[in-house]
């Protein structure tokens, strides 16, 4: 069995020890890097989503592997990362976050890791973030650019309102504004306004890239 299938089968049976010992043991053996691993746990959660787009699983077990998983992410996999991250020379302030509204952590998550390992300063503000809280932080942080998550249809519209928000303030030049999650797409973000899109974590390290060079 391949490394994620071995995590896809933990996961799957929300065995948390097991997922973070495969991570441990891969680690140890230098088999793969923190950075490989969050990449496969980041497909082993599609591979998730899409089984209960199927009706395959259901709410309780999704959250189960939900937690499964960010508990591998918080604990071993990400302060792997940001020591790594530590004596890099700071390409960017990042000010992170999922929009009002929206509890989906994982793929923000995994996108402020990413973007951490690759040079920025990242300050992940959470969940269900406010645009108001968006301005507030960014300005607070000296954010060059801000980052908005959001996986339901209902709460992507903040996005829109967000930038709206800027513009009223006349601060629209201040933030490079980049968007992401499942429901929103490129042309999404041209029709808000926003300065970029990417569908996953290595795009979003692409995109920031672009912008801050
Ligand atoms: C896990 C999950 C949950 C978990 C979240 C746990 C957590 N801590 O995050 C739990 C169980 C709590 C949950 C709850 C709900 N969920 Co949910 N959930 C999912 C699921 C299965 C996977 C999401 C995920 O983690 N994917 C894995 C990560 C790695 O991918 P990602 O999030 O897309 O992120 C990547 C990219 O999008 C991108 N990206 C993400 N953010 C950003 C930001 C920037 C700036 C950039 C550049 C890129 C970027 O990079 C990421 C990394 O590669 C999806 C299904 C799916 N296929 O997406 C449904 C899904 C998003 N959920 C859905 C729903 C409806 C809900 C609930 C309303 C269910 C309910 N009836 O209560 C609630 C929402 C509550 C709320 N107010 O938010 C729907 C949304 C439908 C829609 N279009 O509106 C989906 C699509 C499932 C479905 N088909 O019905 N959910």
């Amino acid at each position: 069995m391949s490394l994620k299938e071995q995590l896809q089968t933990a996961v799957l049976d929300f065995d948390e020890n097991k997922v973070k010992s495969i991570c441990k043991t891969s680690l140890d053996n230098k088999q793969a890097t923190a950075v490989e691993l969050l990449r496969m746990i980041g497909d082993v959660m599609k591979q998730v989503g899409d089984r209960f787009e199927k009706e395959e699983i259901f709410l309780p077990e999704l959250i189960a592997a939900a937690n499964t998983v960010k508990v591998t992410i918080d604990e071993l996999l990400d302060p792997i990362i940001r020591e790594s991250g530590v004596k890099k020379e700071t390409k960017g302030v990042v000010v992170l976050g999922t929009v009002e509204g929206d509890i989906h952590s994982i793929g923000k998550d995994l996108v402020g890791s990413f973007l951490f390992a690759n040079g920025f300063e990242v300050h992940n503000l959470g969940v269900d973030v406010a645009p108001e809280m968006f301005l507030e932080k960014a300005e607070e942080f000296g954010a060059t650019i801000i980052g908005m998550s959001a996986l339901l249809s209902i709460s992507m519209d903040i996005q829109r309102k967000f930038i709206e928000l800027l513009k009223r303030e006349g601060k629209r030049d201040k933030f490079k504004v980049v968007v992401g999650g499942a429901p929103t797409s490129e042309d999404w973000a041209k029709n808000i306004g926003a300065d970029g899109w990417a569908d996953d974590a290595i795009g979003a390290v692409k995109l920031c890239l672009g912008l801050v060079s």
